[in-house]
């Protein structure tokens, strides 16, 4: 069930820079790939540049691959074109791309934006309806979709892991409820990789804070045991919190800043 070929896309970005080194090792083969070369690429990794937009590349990087972590594409919110093009259409390239390559298995680095619309005082498990608070989110969302599309029409086995926030500490007070911890989210991706048992499931991406606004019940069933608790380190998230401007409509919303971002709804009827 342990993968030899692991492929992380999105290799060049924060999270994929992060990855890397905490994979280095795990796997017998780690190959990585994204548009631009690593910057800090090590002589004894393995790097292929391929635009996610073109499914051709992406085929020829998938060509025997067993496993992806998928995190490539646009990581915050951004206008609908830059959307479209690296979330929806890279997405789906990606997806196609594992299946004509006979992947077995991905991870999808979703995120806790598909439920940004949905008050700070809920908590709630993934069976609850997306309420996306951006163009970013919804994409997200159509992600997990197309996750489940490939694993039910195709064999393809999933796990999209909706990320809090993955940081070395909180670091505000938002974060003390969706902080992530690198090793915590490593144990994600080992489980996306290795269950031997995985279908297609959506987990949190999201340590064992006390403030946590989600039900994990999926991903403790998968062996999940978070390591790391946000509280531990509460009094800097609350004093760099504390120099942040004023955001009433984010400080309402699960998302924050993404969910009061070009807003014009009905806080009422919310
Ligand atoms: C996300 O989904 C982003 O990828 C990350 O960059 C952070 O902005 C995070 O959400 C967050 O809102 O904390």
């Amino acid at each position: 069930m342990i993968p030899r070929s692991v492929l992380i896309t999105g290799a060049a970005g924060g999270l994929g820079t992060r990855l890397r080194g905490l994979m280095r090792g795990l796997y017998p083969r780690l190959v990585l790939t994204d548009r631009a070369t690593p910057k800090d690429l090590q002589p004894d990794e393995t790097f292929v540049a391929a635009d996610l937009a073109q499914l051709d590349e992406m085929e020829r990087v998938m060509a025997g691959i067993d496993a992806v972590v998928h995190l490539g594409g646009m990581s915050v919110e951004n206008e609908w074109q830059a959307i479209l093009d690296a979330n929806i259409i890279g997405l789906y390239n990606a997806f196609e791309a594992a299946r004509r390559c006979g992947v077995k298995r991905v991870v999808f680095a979703s995120s806790f934006h598909v439920v940004g619309y949905y008050r700070r005082n809920r908590r709630f498990g993934t069976e609850a309806r997306v309420r996306p608070d951006s163009r970013y989110g919804a994409s997200k969302a159509f992600g997990e979709a197309l996750a489940s599309l490939y694993a039910d029409k195709h064999g393809l086995r999933v796990l999209s892991i909706r990320i809090g926030n993955i940081d070395d500490r909180p670091v505000d007070k938002r974060r003390l409820s969706g902080w992530l911890s690198p090793p915590d989210f490593l144990q994600l991706v080992r489980i996306g990789l290795e269950h031997p048992d995985l279908h297609c499931e959506i987990v949190w991406g999201v340590s064992d804070n006390e403030r946590n606004w989600w039900d994990n019940e999926a991903a403790l069933r998968l062996g999940y045991r978070p390591q790391s608790n946000a509280e531990t380190l509460r009094d800097q998230a609350l004093a760099a919190e504390a120099k942040l401007p004023h955001d009433p409509i984010g400080e309402l919303f699960q998302g924050g800043g993404f969910a009061s971002r070009e807003f014009s709804g009905d806080l009422e009827r919310m």
